[in-house]
Formats: C-alpha cells, structure tokens, sequence
C-alpha cells in the first residue's frame, strides 16, 4: 500500500502529520500525567489510609451485658478495655444477695440454657487448674469474687494480666449465687449462675 491511497501527497507530509501528532501526543501527556500523577497519588494514600484504619480497627474495648438465669434478677454491665498488657474490667452488678459472689468468664458464649450451664466451664485455654485470679495456678477466665453492698450492689473494678480482648470475645461472663472459695474444683464451688452475659465487642467509652 502506498501512502498516496491515504490521501497523503508524500511521505514527507506524512512524517509532518506524524510529527505533529506526537507533539500534540506529548503536550496531552505533558499537562495530564502530572494530574494522573496526582489522582493516582491520591487514591494510593487514600488506600494506604483505608488498610491502616483497618489495622487499627481491632478493637480494644468490649462490653458484656448480664442478664438474669432464670428465677434470678440480678443484672449488670461489664466494660473491658486493655490498659498496657492487661484486661480493666469495670461496671456495675445489682440484684445480687449482699456478699461475695463467684465471677468468672466462662468458655462458651451461649446463653441458650435457662441456667446458664451452656456457657461451660471456667475459660482455662492453659489447661490450669481452678484458683484465684492471684493464685500461681488458675484458669484464665478466674476473676475471684465480686462483693455486692447492702443494696445488692457490686462495683467490679478489676484487673487481669492473662487475659486480652480477643482471647473473650465470644464468651460468657458468669455471676455466681455463692462465694467462690479459690480453690475448690473445678470451680471454686460457687453455687448456680445468676447472671450471664455474652463478651461482644464495644465502641471505645472515649467516643460514646
Ligand atoms: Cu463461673
Ligand atoms: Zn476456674
């Protein structure tokens, strides 16, 4: 084919066409990639921001709401947070019998039994036996007591080194109708639940 088929007089016409459409060619780069440039700069810090958001996304707080077993009354929030290495767990129990009463986290976050007992036995990931929360031997969902006041009314204000948000979530807090004695087994002979309520994860306080 000759270039003459194109409408084109002569290859010198045609290398001067040519040439001018690459130098429009490099003038819409010229103004246009820096802007592309930019957008694309952009859209990466955008995306780079959005992965970081989700890494810190992880919560670090978390709330359980207890709620009565059946032929009980007694209820309560419970709000974790990690301070440095430990668990802070802090909130309020009412509608227990003045005293102490037996509080662990249990291994199962299902509340299904009207007693409680779905929620299984004591968290113990280590495979230790029962004790308290200081004891050189525990498991880790071992909290020790909580003591309600005249009113019926326990501030819980603890602090657990074992323990991290994500090894909870999904399990049962327990408030039992008895003292738990620290050492009997396999769970300090506390007596029925009378409270439950399932770890999920929280809004930090900070922000509510
Ligand atoms: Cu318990
Ligand atoms: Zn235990």
């Amino acid at each position: 084919m000759r270039f003459a088929d194109l409408g084109f007089s002569s290859n010198q016409s045609h290398s001067v066409l040519e040439g001018r459409t690459s130098m429009k060619s490099t003038i819409l780069l010229a103004v246009f990639a820096p802007v592309a440039l930019a957008a694309a700069a952009l859209l990466g810090a955008e995306h780079e921001h959005a992965e970081h958001a989700h890494a810190a996304a992880a919560p670090k707080t978390a709330i359980a709401v207890l709620i009565p077993t059946e032929g009980n009354s007694v209820q309560g929030v419970l709000h974790m947070k990690m301070v440095g290495e430990s668990l802070e767990i802090t909130g309020q129990v009412k509608g227990l019998k003045p005293g102490e009463h037996g509080f662990h986290i249990h291994e199962f976050g299902d509340l299904s039994a009207a007693d409680g007992t779905s929620a299984g036995g004591h968290f113990n990931p280590s495979g230790h036996d029962h004790g308290g929360p200081d004891s050189a031997d525990h498991h880790a969902g071992d909290l020790g007591n909580i003591t309600a006041d005249d009113k019926g009314i326990a501030t819980v204000n603890k602090v657990s080194k074992g323990l991290t948000i994500p090894m909870i979530v999904g399990r049962t807090f327990v408030v039992h109708a008895g003292v738990d004695d620290l050492k009997s087994q396999p769970s300090g002979d506390s007596g029925p639940r009378v409270a439950v309520g399932v770890i999920g994860y929280a809004k930090p306080l900070a922000e509510k």
